[in-house]
């Protein structure tokens, strides 16, 4: 049996695989991050690994997971080290992470992460909760006070379960001690999101203690980001692979593609790593950027997941292989996103778009349609429906657009084109089933009744016959004609 990779056994890597430069013993924890999956992983973490080559620095990241063991359960016997395997048109890079420190698993230890979180060395919380770890309504970035688990966290401050919860009795503690406030660094997919953490931390102080909310609103620094790496889940193949390559076994690598972009406002008070020097864009204003990214990439995404789920598809590369499905999105891309950006000043978007196709084709990703089509509800509005409620107001036409929104209702009938049952994996799911269950897949009752969602539809598009009347018969025409001759139609 090959041994398991540990610190113990760097020095006898392959040569080629890159490893830490730095003296690990030596490394202090600087950052916390929440979110310990593999995107982190494949991203900040390799941003910071890459910094701590060139200069040392205390920048060691805690890792949190908030709810699964695994991640830490595999790295506890693995010195924290982890392979990042990179796929690209060149072949395949193998390298070792050296930067988690430690990981906690909050469930079972809450104490124990408040308590690092308090520390005053950590000077950073980087995030990636997905869409739905900030309990906010998705449609207006609001805090849901509604929300189980904030309510349980509001109930019990020093046991809290949610982000929030976390976060602000972490920062209540630090006001205490004098300390400093950490910089809060949103690493996930949402427009704006560190104003979106910002506002759900301040609310969430505010129900608490009002001179709490008061510190966070003068003293808190929370960064805008747009991140982007596509790194898929890893599959049981991949583990055997890597493990082969290395001669010992990972049991934890991440699979990413060869291209990664950070781009980050520049807003550390109490300091950052030098980032900057591994190719992260340090700015003043994100929004451009996350603007172009999560309508393009993020929204093709979206519509490749349901459109090619339905259609049969069980990956993107295989998604994007059909030149029907190739030439939607580029349309989609074409005619009815790229109107609406406002671009980074001297950006070439044509070529974003080329590369954007050419991510998506990459073979060597087995990037699951069905991992994308995840929490839907939470996606839509900054993916789909900003762009769709801008060209309406344009008078603009939305056929693509609105073809991907019905893709979602059809998907989420939880019943495939063959009748084969759909797992929904979405936080507002039972939700969803209950809407379906009354209303019936009928488009003209389906329709109205998941526009009731408010808090992923707003109140505008559901009132907006031009919107309504599109997407009913854009479901109306995938019931008829199934996903694939719609996207021909549309191509
Ligand atoms: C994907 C993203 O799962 C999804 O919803 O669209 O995770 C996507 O791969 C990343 O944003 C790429 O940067």
């Amino acid at each position: 049996m090959m041994p398991r990779l540990n610190a113990a056994l760097l020095p006898s890597l392959p040569a080629e695989v890159q490893r830490p430069l730095y003296d690990r013993d030596a490394l202090e924890t600087g950052i916390v991050h929440i979110g310990l999956g593999a995107f982190h992983r494949a991203h900040q973490a390799v941003y910071t690994e890459d910094a701590l080559n060139r200069a040392f620095g205390p920048w060691g990241i805690c890792g949190v997971s908030l709810r699964s063991p695994e991640t830490r359960d595999a790295l506890a016997l693995q010195d924290g080290l982890y392979t990042v395997v990179s796929r690209g048109a060149d072949g395949e890079r193998l390298r070792v992470v050296g930067a988690v420190t430690e990981c906690l698993v909050a469930p079972e230890a809450p104490d124990t992460v408040l308590e690092r979180l308090a520390r005053p060395a950590v000077r950073i919380v980087t995030i990636t909760v997905t869409e739905k770890g900030y309990c906010h309504e998705p449609a207006t970035g609001s805090l849901d006070e509604r929300h189980p688990d904030i309510l349980h966290d509001l109930a019990h401050p020093d046991r809290p379960r949610t982000l929030p919860g976390f976060l602000v009795e972490a920062l209540d503690r630090r006001r205490k001690a004098g300390l400093d406030p950490f910089t809060v660094l949103s690493c996930d997919n949402l427009p704006g999101n560190g104003d979106v953490v910002r506002k759900v931390l301040h609310r969430f102080a505010e129900i608490r203690d009002p001179a709490l909310a008061r510190w966070i609103g003068e003293r808190l620094a929370c960064p805008n980001s747009m991140v982007d790496r596509i790194v898929p889940a890893t599959t049981p193949e991949d583990r055997s692979a890597v493990s082969r390559r290395l001669g010992v076994s990972d049991a934890w690598p991440v699979v990413t593609e060869a291209f990664s972009q950070w781009v980050v406002e520049d807003h550390f008070p109490t300091g950052r790593p030098a980032w900057e020097k591994e190719g992260v864009q340090m700015v003043r204003d994100v929004r451009p950027f996350e603007m172009m990214k999560l309508r393009l990439l993020n929204a093709s995404h979206s519509c490749i997941a349901y459109l090619g789920s339905l259609a049969g598809y069980e990956t993107v590369a295989r998604t994007i292989a059909d030149p029907a499905f190739a030439g939607f999105i580029r349309k989609l891309m074409d005619q009815e996103v790229t109107p609406t950006l406002d671009l980074p000043e001297g950006f070439d978007v044509a070529a974003y778009k080329d590369a954007l196709l050419e991510r998506f084709a990459n073979p060597a990703l087995k990037h699951r349609t069905l991992q994308i089509a995840m929490d839907g509800s939470q996606k839509l509005p900054q993916r789909l429906l900003g762009t769709i409620a801008e060209r309406l107001q344009a008078g603009a036409p939305i056929d693509r657009l609105a073809l991907g929104v019905a893709a979602w209702m059809r998907f989420v009938t939880g019943r495939d084109e063959q009748g084969a049952p759909i797992e929904i994996r979405d936080p507002l799911a039972g939700r969803l089933s209950a809407i379906v269950a009354e209303t019936g897949p009928e488009p003209a009752r389906l329709v109205p009744g998941l526009l009731e969602i408010t808090e992923v539809f707003g109140k505008n598009l559901p009132a907006n016959p031009a919107f309504t009347g599109t997407v009913t018969q854009a479901l109306e025409r995938l019931y008829a004609r199934g996903a694939q001759s719609c996207v021909e139609e549309l191509a």
